[in-house]
């Protein structure tokens, strides 16, 4: 129930606003009920009619939300059961194409805010406006169709997601209530998941809406950040560890780092900070300690992200500029992060900014409002400019730990690119070795079949012309 930036100062004022709450839950607490009955009677009447829209029959389904066993099941079969929507779906929205345009995953019947693959890569998961949890499978990503289970929010919805790192839960931010939640994942011995059920609440702490969260890959810790500078380490069992100042005015953006072994912030303040979370060789907690600060910008930096293996970090800043950093470094001994690059991008004068660093740090995404673009990490140019993947702004980048594909997420949709780009900075890192001395018959071998795969890859989609670079 908080804006973003206002603050819960006055008791009363509290109070009041729990009031209406519980009000307003109450009221569309009996309506869902009330709605639920009456759409059973129409499915009852229309058993059998099949529907092709699936995305928004389950909203009216809140009094059954939190038992887990009317999840909906195997997506596609599952939800072909439903009744007709009233609504028609916004065909504006959906004929959205573009070469680059793998797939879409369709079902969530609002803005999709966030979405995370699982460690494991076998699925992905989102949450959205519609207060739905959606889990994925990523087998057949060129399929039209994909596997899905959906997984309401009783009366809220998740604003950001996470699996820990043993693909077996995942935390979200409960957006109204503003508290970490975590949820067990349950798998058939075919590795498909079953359901889903609610685990642990974590303690309220911020009160500025929850901008970040996190799960080491070591399983020691959580990370959550509010939009305000408060940044938080949890343990596992919600235990608040430590608190720490992000001294950013405001946080834009907090992240863990892939290795988990640091956090790292940005904001309103030009400088993205960068703390360890220390361990003892035992493995009790000890402390946040300020590791190393990205510095060079000089406005705002909107987001940021680390490739696979924390050697590099990209930024992208309200001064209209992206910077990729070399922070392979010892900061114990004072060694400050390498800047790589600069370089610019097209504002769209949309404050939604998002960044994504693939996996190997070759290519940089940044959506600005609705518009995609692609860079060369490795030479700082434009690569792709998509427009309009969404009537309304993009909410998150994602690669897939391969790094073949970019996602997006927005408007109910997720879509699903290739990495063109990144076959183009795959030949030109390739032919780069090539030159060197020293290689092996077989390493010319292996780099040249590089080339020559991604060579015929830009081919098929048409972007031959430009495979040089
Ligand atoms: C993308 O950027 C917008 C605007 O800063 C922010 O609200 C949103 O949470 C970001 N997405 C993620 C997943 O952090
Ligand atoms: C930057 C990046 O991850 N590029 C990858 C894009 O996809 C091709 C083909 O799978 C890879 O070879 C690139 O490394």
């Amino acid at each position: 129930m908080v804006e973003p930036g206002s603050e819960v100062t006055e008791f009363p004022a509290l109070v009041v606003t729990l009031i209406v709450g519980a009000t307003i839950l109450v009221i569309v607490y009996i309506s869902s009920l009330f709605k639920s009955q009456k759409e059973d009677i129409k499915k009852r009447q229309n058993a059998d009619s099949i529907t092709k829209d699936k995305s928004h029959h389950q909203q009216t389904h809140s009094a059954q939300q939190s038992d887990t066993s009317s999840l909906a099941s195997g997506g596609s079969n599952a939800n072909k059961k439903k009744n007709a929507p009233k609504w028609k779906p916004d065909s504006t929205k959906q004929n959205f194409t573009n070469p680059w345009l793998v797939t879409s995953f369709k079902g969530h019947g609002g803005l999709v805010n966030d979405m995370d693959f699982s460690p494991s890569g076998k699925f992905l998961a989102t949450c959205g406006e519609d207060r739905a949890i959606f889990i994925w499978s990523t087998r057949n990503l060129n399929n039209k169709e994909h596997k899905s289970l959906r997984y309401n929010i009783e009366y809220d919805h998740a604003s950001l997601i996470r699996w820990s790192p043993d693909s077996r839960a995942f935390i979200i931010n409960r957006a109204t209530e503003n508290v970490l939640e975590v949820y067990k994942v349950h798998k058939k011995s075919d590795g498909w998941i079953t359901g889903i059920s609610k685990g642990i609440t974590f303690p309220k702490i911020h009160v500025e809406d929850t901008i970040g969260v996190g799960i080491s890959v070591t399983g020691k810790y959580m990370m959550s950040c509010s939009g305000g500078t408060q940044l938080t380490i949890w343990d596992l069992k919600g235990t608040l560890l430590a608190t720490v100042d992000t001294y950013l005015i405001n946080t834009y953006r907090a992240r863990l780092s892939p290795c988990g072994r640091f956090v790292a912030a940005s904001g309103f303040a030009p400088d993205v900070k960068v703390w360890e979370v220390v361990f003892s060789k035992t493995g009790e907690f000890k402390q946040v300690s300020r590791a190393f600060e990205l510095k060079g910008h000089s406005s705002g930096v909107y987001d940021f992200a680390f490739n696979s293996d924390t050697s590099r970090m990209a930024t992208v800043s309200k001064d209209g500029t992206w910077k990729v950093f070399n922070v392979r470094i010892e900061f114990e001994k004072g060694e400050d992060p390498h800047l790589l690059l600069t370089s610019q991008y097209k504002s769209s004068n949309s404050p939604i900014v998002n960044l994504s660093l693939s996996p190997n740090g070759e290519v940089v995404a940044i959506s600005s409002g609705s518009t995609l673009m692609f860079f060369s990490a490795v030479s700082g140019q434009c690569d792709k400019i998509i427009h309009d993947v969404y009537t309304g702004p993009i909410t998150s980048i994602l690669f897939d730990s391969a790094g073949d594909y970019v996602l997006t997420s927005g408007e109910k949709h997720v879509r699903v690119f290739y990495n063109v780009t990144g076959r183009r900075t795959a030949i030109i890192t390739a032919k780069e070795k090539l030159k060197a001395s020293g290689n092996s018959a077989a390493t010319k071998e292996r780099l040249q079949n590089i080339i020559n795969d991604a060579e015929q890859f830009l081919i098929k989609m048409g972007e031959a012309k430009r495979a040089e670079g």
